[in-house]
């Protein structure tokens, strides 16, 4: 190499050098004073169009949350609140850890959030209240950890998710089989919860006769989701049904079923958004699912978060706030509301749906 391109080259790196170092020196100095300011204290709102309230979902890109966000925001639009939302790309249980930094940083008066982990949340939840924020878990809950958050909106009583899906599935194939489940994250607080009501279900002489063989993960992403469904349709040829208490799980498990002609004797049931789910129902491959309206698991949250934010609700057993469009909603053990009601979908109303 020429020595004096050499050299010039190195003459015109060296003040670069200094200053990047000094760039570098400056954003760390930045971002030391902005991690001490996040731990001051939030100016209390004291009206409802005041109050900034940030809707955490598991992750972007799933039909399921964008009806939950419909809620919040006819919630806003009633009630003047601010609204925002942000989500990680992936569901996995540390992934919304800097979306809840991010937003305290802003200084929001709610996080909501529908938590990817029933712990690993728990010192993020804590700064928030110590700063005055409230937490409020939506969709699903920290079980084992509710002191870390001030209240939750769940779609219905999880207590009998689980048993209510068993039911369906053995509904749909006469009580006898081999099935399997296909779940979300091996983290998902929700789909656990459920899962062990499932397992509790099982223990009741009516399924005496159902075995479940194997839960497998599909993450909520439609492509693993798919993946993890044709291979339980290859591992088990004699299998009879697959409950996926997921939205993305039912979709991939139904597109499963219908490429590979497995229908109807391998039955798919879960918990699934209508609007996805509407042309397997009508082509026979589903026969029948269930869910919840999540516009309306939006909305209530909406409404509990203004009034939580305002000092108007006391996280109490027994306490009660209402709403424009479904009336009054009562608390209860541990600060939980249930916006339901639970609805099952067949070929004969899945037409009335719209989400
Ligand atoms: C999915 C999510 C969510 C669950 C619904 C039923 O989209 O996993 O947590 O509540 O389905």
């Amino acid at each position: 190499m020429n020595p004096l391109l050499d050299r010039g080259f190195r003459q015109t790196q060296r003040p670069m050098m200094k200053q990047n170092l000094f760039a570098f020196l400056t954003a760390g100095a930045v971002f030391f004073w902005a991690g001490c300011g996040e731990m001051g204290q939030i100016e209390p709102p004291e009206s409802a169009e005041d109050v900034r309230i940030v809707y955490i979902a598991k992750n972007v890109g799933n039909p399921y949350f964008e009806a939950i966000h419909a809620g919040f925001e006819q919630a806003a639009r009633e009630l003047g609140f601010e609204f925002t939302t942000t989500a990680p790309a992936t569901p996995d249980a540390t992934s919304q850890i800097p979306y809840i930094r991010e937003q305290l940083q802003r200084g929001v008066h709610v996080i909501t959030i529908t938590p990817n982990s029933t712990d690993a949340l728990n010192r993020q939840f804590q700064q928030a209240r110590d700063r005055g924020a409230v937490v409020l878990s939506v969709n699903s809950d920290i079980t084992g950890s509710e002191a870390y958050r001030d209240g939750a909106v769940l779609p219905m009583d999880f207590d009998i998710t689980g048993e209510s899906q068993i039911e369906l599935l053995g509904s749909l194939i006469d009580y006898e089989g081999r099935f399997a489940i296909l779940s979300a994250t091996t983290d998902a607080p929700d789909q656990n919860y459920w899962i062990q009501g499932m397992r509790r279900a099982l223990e009741d002489p009516k399924y005496a006769d159902m075995e479940l063989v194997t839960i497998v993960y599909g993450d909520d992403e439609p492509e693993k989701s798919l993946r993890e469904a044709e291979g339980l349709l290859t591992r088990f040829p004699d299998l009879r049904g697959i409950i996926a208490p997921t939205t993305v799980g039912l979709d991939a498990a139904a597109r499963a079923v219908e490429n590979a002609g497995r229908a109807p004797q391998v039955q798919v049931t879960g918990l699934g958004l209508p609007s996805q789910m509407r042309r397997y129902v009508q082509n026979g491959t589903v026969e029948a699912f269930a869910l919840w309206s999540p516009y309306r698991v939006g909305y209530v949250s909406g409404y509990k978060a203004v009034a939580m934010a305002l000092g108007e609700l006391e996280a109490a057993e027994g306490a009660a706030f209402s709403t424009e469009e479904f009336g009054e909603f009562e608390l209860r053990g541990n600060a939980t509301t249930i916006a339901g009601p639970p609805l099952v979908f067949t070929l004969e109303n899945i037409g009335d749906y719209a989400f």
